[in-house]
């Protein structure tokens, strides 16, 4: 299989859990600017859509989206712990939790290092996220991790909170998500994926 990345991006996420589970996986690195994969190829060959995280298979058939490159890496590993077993309730919350992290997370901290974002905007996203944040926070309450023991929910929400200090988004107002981001940034496999990014 091959992981297509930029990296730091979103698609860190899906990394983690290869070197969580170790997956035999080629990591491919994607020129944000041409579209060029490090092979040499037009990423957009790859996956139309233009952004990462894909994943190749070793049929040539690609996954693209996070919440599904995801699951995915957690099945092919069903004793990981990663993803609870498809079709229980815990499968659903864990789908409830990765949508959040999605929708309402990446997609607004993300927007942070879009240039052409306005103060106005900014200051509009910097609110909503805050409520987002806040919300968080309770959802967590005193776990470790958003469920019980690390799932790839976890892996795409350090991900996300992990793009904070470039976005000049100011955590410490939420404790709970500092220490969350530093005790998941400790784990080996996230060590070793951000090295990998060239990261740390
Ligand atoms: N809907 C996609 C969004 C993925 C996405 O936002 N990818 C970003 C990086 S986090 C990207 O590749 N952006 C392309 C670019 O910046 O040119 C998913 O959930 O996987």
């Amino acid at each position: 299989m091959k992981l297509f990345y930029l990296p730091g991006a979103c698609s860190l996420a899906p990394h983690i859990v290869v070197r969580e589970t170790n997956t035999d996986t080629t990591l491919v690195k994607v020129d944000r600017a041409t579209k060029q994969t490090e092979e040499g190829q037009n990423y957009l060959d790859v996956n139309p859509k233009g952004y990462v995280p894909a994943l190749q298979l070793d049929d040539g058939s690609v996954l693209t989206e996070a919440q599904v490159v995801l699951q995915y890496l957690a099945d092919l590993n069903p004793d990981s712990g990663l993803a609870p077993a498809p079709g229980s309730p815990e499968r659903y919350k864990l789908q409830e939790w990765l949508s959040f992290v999605s929708t309402e997370l990446h997609k607004n901290m993300g927007s942070f290092f879009n240039p052409k974002q306005t103060p106005e905007w900014r200051e509009a996203v910097t609110a909503l996220l805050g409520m987002r944040l806040d919300v968080l926070v309770k959802m967590l309450g005193d776990r470790e991790f958003v469920l019980n023991g690390f799932t790839v929910a976890d892996a795409y929400l350090f991900t996300v909170l992990n793009w904070a200090g470039k976005a000049k988004f100011d955590l410490s107002r939420w404790p709970t998500l500092v220490a969350y981001h530093k005790r998941v940034g400790e784990r080996p496999s996230v060590q070793q994926a951000m090295k990998e990014e060239g990261l740390l």
